[in-house]
């Protein structure tokens, strides 16, 4: 017997139009070097693999439209934060080196009240102390850490069933 979760998942494979839940996707500073430099702590995928790998076959996957965005400048990024709320169901982010320093990338994803998942390629905890403290994992509803490009697309996957699970589908 099909639920309902399957009819819709159906109904969005025949008119990709119809996904109502829409999920943004953050890199931070430096992030776009992916791929590029440092592949023994980064890994030899480039940022546009990981976006567009997001965007389709995972999206597609989940039944969810995927927006990515990045960029190297905080106030960017709390702008970005700060109007998600209107048009996103939640949000993915890897603040890169704004995760051990911005109060502002923190207040800004608290005050969005949408759900959100940290993200990073590296294991943090395994790294330079600095990088043990996050100040934005407190305000998410989990800190993935330590499985490369994969951690996006299991934060993907969790936050799209978070939301909805937390709207009974
Ligand atoms: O592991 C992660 O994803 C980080 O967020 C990456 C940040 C770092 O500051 C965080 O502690 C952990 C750095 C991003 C810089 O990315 C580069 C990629 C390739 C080459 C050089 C830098």
């Amino acid at each position: 017997m099909l639920t309902e979760v399957d009819v819709r998942l159906m109904c969005q494979a025949v008119n990709p139009g119809n996904r109502s839940m829409k999920i943004l996707v953050l890199n931070g500073p430096n992030l776009q070097l992916l791929g590029t430099r440092e592949p023994g702590i980064y890994g030899r995928e480039t940022l546009a693999d990981i976006e567009s790998r997001l965007r389709g076959p995972v999206a597609d996957g989940l039944g969810v439209r995927v927006e990515c965005r990045q960029s190297n400048h905080e106030g960017e990024l709390v702008d970005w934060i700060g109007s998600s709320g209107g048009e996103f169901d939640g949000l993915v982010i890897n603040p890169g080196a704004y995760t051990h320093t911005s109060v502002a990338v923190r207040d800004a994803i608290s005050a969005t009240g949408l759900p959100a998942i940290e993200v990073h390629l590296s294991n943090i905890h395994q790294r330079e102390e600095f990088r043990h403290h996050s100040y934005t994992a407190p305000v998410c509803l989990g800190q993935i850490c330590g499985l490369g490009p994969l951690g996006y697309e299991l934060a993907l996957q969790a936050l799209v069933r978070y939301v909805h699970t937390r709207n009974g589908k």
